[in-house]
């Protein structure tokens, strides 16, 4: 049928490094006519996120937007809000309000009038995978999720099941000994994986648990990576050795920088004055930092984290993040470095607490290396603009993500980096990593021969294309 539209419905989670995949995705979508519905729940934790949403309403009216009001259902009260991450408890209040709030919405959407098309399909956060199994046995169309993290990191998420099944006391990581091993993947050492996962009781490792054994119940997988970055993990999900029976795993990285991230909307934005500060810089001459939008950086660690930036003989551009949530974000740096710091890092470089669109920056050709936290969007930001990588994980997904720079040669992964009490990083050791990396030829080759086969994927004809024409045609049928 030639009239056929497509009609896909995305339901983000909480973060930016949830949000922007979700709507780069859905772009995707769109560029190739998908009629697109967002259902956001509100409100979001950060500004940021709304921005983001606003902006990509507004430069695709044709989107419909739904809102889903979280504050109409209370949050399970054993749960202890004191001492969880905003951004997991907004998870959990999402995963708790999605059977009362959503089946109406979904069945307002596949039954819409003959004017417009009825639901083809939803994709999903992965945050959200058991209560959306659940609902799903109602509806008749598919759904898929988007996960947000490498295919490293998928690979021990759907082994997560395997390993629950393996231990005979339930305690699900009492068999791995020093290292997952998992068929057709280089072994993932224990001190790789999410902190979190080996405290038991914590809402991430019950999230990750809980949802890692449906796997199986969804229609597919989308994936922020292409083959030319994690070949070994996407062949071993796609030809059933992680585990037998998983839904198609498909790779539709990297996702690409879209022009509606650029509309500025926030007044806490400065994207336009950094941007103007880098055009006085030459070719590769400055260092970018930024270690996240989800995690304050410590205290502890900002006077090292300066004093290795001043000395690295680098101009530099760092964007610390003080609070948590950017709302929050009213505190002065100067009370944090002290004036006489504060005059002489202004001196070296440029350091600001505001947000910036990281995807511009990272595009300027004045910046030579990008020191991050081993979050999996910038990273694969920073691939698309051949940018160089300094990782510094220290939670979560991140050393998995770091692992895959390292072997993919697009940058380095000082291990024992850290950021507790036990594992502050000095100056010194900070200013001469980020020499090595900014000073690397080889590094700069790597990087510029992976930006070549990202953009190759991305482009016409490329592999991001195949992809998801071909989810089309199958909706289709
Ligand atoms: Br901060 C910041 N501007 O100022 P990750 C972040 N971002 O555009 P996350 C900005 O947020 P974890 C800012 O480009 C990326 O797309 C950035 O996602 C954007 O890290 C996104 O890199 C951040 O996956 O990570 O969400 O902080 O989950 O590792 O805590």
């Amino acid at each position: 049928d030639e009239s056929f539209v497509a009609h896909v419905a995305f339901l983000p989670s909480s973060g930016l490094g949830h949000l922007n995949p979700c709507l780069r995705t859905a772009e995707l979508f769109l560029r190739y006519g998908c009629k697109i519905t967002l259902i956001t729940p509100k409100p979001t934790i950060s500004l940021a996120e709304s921005d983001l949403i606003t902006q990509f309403c507004s430069s695709f009216p044709s989107s419909q937007l739904t809102q889903i009001d979280l504050n109409l259902i209370p949050l399970d009260p054993s749960i202890n809000v004191n001492t969880v991450d905003p951004f997991w408890l907004q998870f959990e209040t999402i995963r708790q309000s999605l059977h009362r709030l959503l089946p109406s919405i979904l069945t307002k959407l596949s039954s819409s009038p003959s004017s417009s098309s009825p639901l083809s399909a939803l994709i999903y956060d992965v945050s959200l995978i058991s209560p959306l199994v659940s609902i799903m046995e109602s509806f008749t169309f598919p759904s898929y999720i988007y996960f947000i993290a490498p295919a490293r990191m998928f690979s021990f998420f759907a082994y997560l099941s395997v390993l629950s099944e393996k231990s005979n006391d339930g305690k699900h990581f009492s068999c791995i000994g020093d290292a997952v091993e998992i068929p057709g993947i280089a072994p993932i050492p224990k001190s790789s994986l999410p902190p979190l996962i080996l405290q038991p009781n914590s809402l991430f490792e019950k999230i990750l648990m809980e949802d890692s054994p449906k796997l199986r119940k969804l229609h597919g997988i989308f994936m922020n990576s292409f083959e030319d970055l994690e070949a070994e993990a996407l062949a071993a999900l796609n030809d059933g050795k992680v585990v037998p029976g998983l839904p198609p795993v498909h790779a539709i990285g990297p996702l690409v920088p879209c022009e509606f991230e650029k509309v500025r909307c926030s007044t806490n934005n400065c994207t336009d004055s950094v941007l103007k500060w880098l055009d006085e810089h030459p070719k590769g001459s400055v260092v970018y930092v930024c270690l996240g939008n989800k995690t304050s950086t410590r205290r502890d660690q900002i006077k090292d984290m300066a004093n290795g930036l001043m000395s690295c003989g680098y101009k530099f551009l760092w964007v610390v993040k003080l609070k948590v949530v950017d709302k929050e974000e009213e505190e002065e740096l100067e009370n944090v470095l002290g004036n006489e710091m504060m005059k002489k890092v202004n001196e070296k470089g440029m350091v600001i607490n505001k947000w910036v669109n990281q995807m511009e920056i990272l595009g300027h050709p004045a910046i030579g290396g990008f020191v991050n936290h081993g979050g999996w969007n910038s990273i694969v930001e920073a691939i698309w603009h051949g940018k160089p990588i300094l990782s510094w994980a220290h939670d979560g997904d991140q050393k998995i993500a770091s692992e895959v720079v390292q072997i993919s040669g697009v940058g380095v992964w000082p291990e024992e980096w850290g950021w507790g009490k036990q594992n502050l990083v000095k100056g010194e050791e900070i200013s001469k990593v980020i020499k090595e990396m900014m000073s690397s030829e080889s590094l700069r080759i790597k990087a510029g021969k992976m930006m070549e086969v990202a953009r190759k994927a991305a482009s016409v004809g490329g592999s991001i294309e195949v992809v998801i024409k071909k989810q089309i045609e199958e909706w289709k049928m």
